[in-house]
């Protein structure tokens, strides 16, 4: 067998032992069986009650059924961590079933609600996935960052370093290649010279609805060399060596490299015919090809065609044992998508299930009588106390728990308001995190802050500056030595807590996953902290989604945002993240007008990343200076901040008019505020901090049957008071109050594109100054007073 070396080069290496083969091979046959029966009782026999189709991949699953039985039944160490394409969940399933993770209730469950997922899932499969998957492209990015956070916590010691580090994995189908994260990960993966890194490329050339481009992965090993990966390419199985080595056997190897993707594939579905009419037309002139077509009848020339070293047990155990330093490494397995099942090959097949005809037919060929379909050894040739005790030696049954459950870092018990008459929230934050870098508690040592290339512009500088940049070796900051001025002090080194990032937001969001999964994925925690410009959050939307659909807890300090950054204009302008706040699971969103409440929300967010079922948090942030008020936050008003709402000014009883305002255009809503006073004495000014806490409060009062904190606020004014709500995103962020409380609601907003300009000139443009809300009041009250006409 051939041994992977760095640089490439290959050395001959002794072979795997017959054993452990044929134990290997037994249980993947039977993994493929499982992971294609559960798919089929879950359509056919499971009662539908929708009369949707159930779903499922038995093409994909069949496809990686060998290179993830290698991993998880013989490779894998339990430090290691793995992402698993999102269509060979079934596979997945299976192998846990066969290692005893997985309970057949949940397989006969599978995308049944409270059964198996249908894409391996952290926070519904529970312990035995290391990373969910879905949306394709993203999980494989993620095992990149992964292990940077895993180099970040041991070169700092904050987990033991004296074991060998984890491997982290990508078990990766080839169309997930095609996503553009891979390669945003793969450039910042070679900045930070990240190690410990396995992506293997389920090579089956076909993705949902074709066949992949031939030409493609002759460019893409070429790639991940150029940084500073080693490729080893698993292309043809034992069989088909053995054919290459016989007389003219060269002819058969030039054919096959040379035959087209669509060809192959198609020659896959139809079979031993196929390919002797083929092989006939092309190679008849080669009497040693001729001697091979004689010596197969049909089935074993389609066996022998189809022996592609992603399927060669064998030849998959040698690449993977092999590879014993840390260089990444991407394996490019050939396989065939829906390898040992009817539609194996056929372009269509991705969603394809088998009938139950067909299904039959498989049965009977893995020979698992009726009534044995989720026994875990039936119809195997080796005896089961044999499987069951080469089963209870694999490093994974050996060292089941995979998820470490480091206690919490408590946090500080306040963090103070920075000083100023005039400040904006964004220059608070980063006064606060300044302050933080000089504490010597322990939190602060935990603290680590992320940024795509917006580190300075978005106020981290004095953070930085005391606590470095992060890099596996130390590196001088070339300016300060030259004794060039500069603000920034960007030395780097191992101790540094800050991972600068390049401009690309997808891959900010799989950092932040990473380091927010530190604690359950490595055993320490780290309370992560990405900043980023507002807009840009939808420039990764769907890794932020998907950092948190599987849990990671991080803060996300989004800064500046609205149309209040004024001369940066529309393209910098945001509008609709406050409702990504309100909407997206897992993430708390709060916009702060003032630095005191900035504080105290601040140090909440450091709890609540930590609570067992706490949130990730988003703050909104301003650069525009607001004038902050003189006040002492006590535990009530605390209490207030953090659930999204409390009045500026209270109202008297029964009052006719309030305003509700949130974040930077506080000033106009006071002004505004102030002007209505004169005519109506009672206004209140509502200052709401989150919009998104007190919309959730709402529904879960509502579902209750409780008074809300909204409803209770809003219950001091007069039914059918007026009710002006102003902010500097979507009017739809706060116009949900007109259903909180019996109002006359008039929502002011932000409901299209901006442009440059200054805040007075943009706030009259985009009705949110103060004359726009004494408008707005004039008319809902004029409504309340039931004096507009239809
Ligand atoms: C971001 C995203 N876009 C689209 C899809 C729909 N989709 C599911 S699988 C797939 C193709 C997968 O092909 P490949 O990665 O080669 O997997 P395999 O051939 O092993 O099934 C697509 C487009 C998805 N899951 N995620
Ligand atoms: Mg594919």
């Amino acid at each position: 067998m051939l041994r992977a070396l760095p640089g490439g080069r290959v050395e001959e290496q002794e072979e795997v032992e017959p054993d452990k083969l044929a134990y290997l091979m037994a249980l993947e046959k039977k993994a493929l069986w499982l992971s294609t029966w559960m798919i089929h009782q879950a359509n056919h026999l499971r009662p539908s009650r929708d009369g949707l189709k159930v779903g499922g991949h038995q093409a994909s699953s069949a496809s990686v059924a060998t290179l993830m039985t290698a991993l998880y039944l013989d490779v894998m160490r339990p430090q290691d961590r793995v992402a698993v394409k999102p269509h060979a969940a079934p596979l997945f399933h299976a192998l846990q079933y066969l290692l005893g993770h997985q309970s057949r209730d949940k397989l006969e469950r599978f995308r049944a609600l409270g059964g198996a997922q249908a894409y391996p899932s952290r926070s519904k499969d529970g312990d035995i996935v290391d990373f969910s998957t879905g949306s394709v492209g993203l999980g494989v990015g993620v095992t990149l960052f992964a292990s940077l956070v895993q180099d970040y916590l041991r070169l700092k010691r904050l987990v033991p370093n004296d074991t060998p580090p984890g491997r982290m994995i990508a078990l990766a189908g080839d169309a997930e290649l095609d996503e553009g994260n891979i390669f945003e990960a793969l450039l910042e993966g070679w900045k930070h010279d990240v190690r410990n890194l396995w992506w293997i490329v389920d090579y089956n050339r076909q993705s949902l609805d074709a066949v992949v481009s031939d030409r493609l992965f002759g460019r893409i090993d070429a790639l991940f060399e150029m940084f500073g990966w080693r490729v080893v390419t698993l292309k043809y199985g034992r069989l088909l060596q053995a054919a290459f080595a016989r007389p003219d056997g060269e002819q058969l190897r030039e054919w096959i490299d040379a035959c087209p993707n669509s060809l192959y594939s198609a020659l896959v579905y139809k079979g031993g015919e196929g390919w002797r009419e083929h092989l006939r037309r092309d190679l008849n002139r080669y009497p040693g090809v001729r001697a091979i077509l004689d010596e197969h009848d049909d089935a074993t020339l389609g066996r022998l065609m189809t022996n592609l070293a992603g399927h060669d047990m064998g030849s998959v155990l040698d690449a993977f044992h092999a590879v014993t330093d840390d260089q990444p490494t991407c394996f490019i397995a050939y396989t065939i998508k829906g390898y040992g099942l009817p539609f194996a090959g056929h372009k269509d097949n991705h969603a394809g299930l088998m009938n139950p005809q067909q299904m039959a037919t498989f049965q009977e060929s893995m020979g698992v009588s009726a009534g044995l379909e989720w026994d875990r050894f039936a119809g195997l040739d080796l005896p089961p106390d044999e499987l069951e005790a080469f089963l209870a030696e694999t490093p994974l049954v050996k060292k089941a728990a995979r998820r470490h459950r480091p206690p919490p870092i408590p946090a500080p018990p306040a963090i103070a308001a920075p000083r100023g008459r005039r400040l904006s929230t964004q220059e608070a934050f980063g006064r606060i995190l300044g302050s933080l870098a000089t504490s010597d508690n322990a939190l602060a040592g935990r603290l680590v802050t992320t940024s795509p290339d917006v580190t300075v512009s978005t106020n981290l500088g004095a953070w930085v500056n005391r606590r470095g940049l992060f890099d596996r070796a130390e590196r001088a900051d070339i300016f300060r030595e030259e004794k060039v001025v500069s603000a920034q002090r960007w030395g780097m080194s191992p101790q540094g807590q800050h991972i600068e990032l390049g401009i690309a937001e997808s891959n900010l969001f799989l950092l932040l996953a990473s380091l927010g999964l530190a604690g359950p994925l490595f055993g320490a925690r780290l309370l992560p902290i990405g900043t980023l410009y507002d807009p840009f959050i939808k420039r990764g939307l769907d890794a932020l989604n998907y950092a948190l659909y599987q849990d990671a807890r991080f803060i996300l300090v989004a800064t500046p945002s609205g149309i209040t950054l004024a001369p940066e204009g529309g393209a910098h302008q945001s509008v609709l993240e406050p409702l990504i706040g309100i909407a997206q699971p897992g993430l708390v969103g709060f916009e702060p007008a003032y630095t005191d409440e900035l504080a105290v929300l601040l140090r909440w967010a450091l709890e609540e990343i930590q609570r067992e079922d706490g949130e990730s948090v988003y703050f909104r942030l301003s650069t525009r200076p607001v004038e902050q008020p003189e006040r002492d936050i006590d535990a009530a008003l605390e209490e207030a901040i953090v659930g999204g709402a409390y009045w500026l000014r209270e109202p008297s009883p029964g009052a006719e008019l309030a305003i509700a305002y949130c974040g930077a255009v506080a000033l106009e809503a006071l002004a505004a505020y102030e002007a209505l006073r004169e005519d109506v004495p009672g206004a209140g000014l509502l200052a709401i901090t989150s919009p998104d806490r007190l919309h959730a409060e709402w529904r879960a009062a509502l579902a209750r049957g409780e008074p809300s904190r909204a409803e209770r606020l809003l219950s001091v004014l007069r039914p059918g008071a007026a009710l002006v709500t102003v902010c500097d995103s979507h009017p739809a962020t706060l116009s949900w109050l007109g259903s909180a409380g019996p109002v006359n609601l008039a929502p002011l907003g932000v409901d299209h594109f901006g442009q440059s300009g200054d805040i007075p000139d943009l706030y009259r443009v985009y009705g949110i100054d103060a004359e726009a809300i004494i408008d707005a009041a004039a008319r809902a009250s004029l409504r309340s007073a039931g004096f507009v006409r239809q």
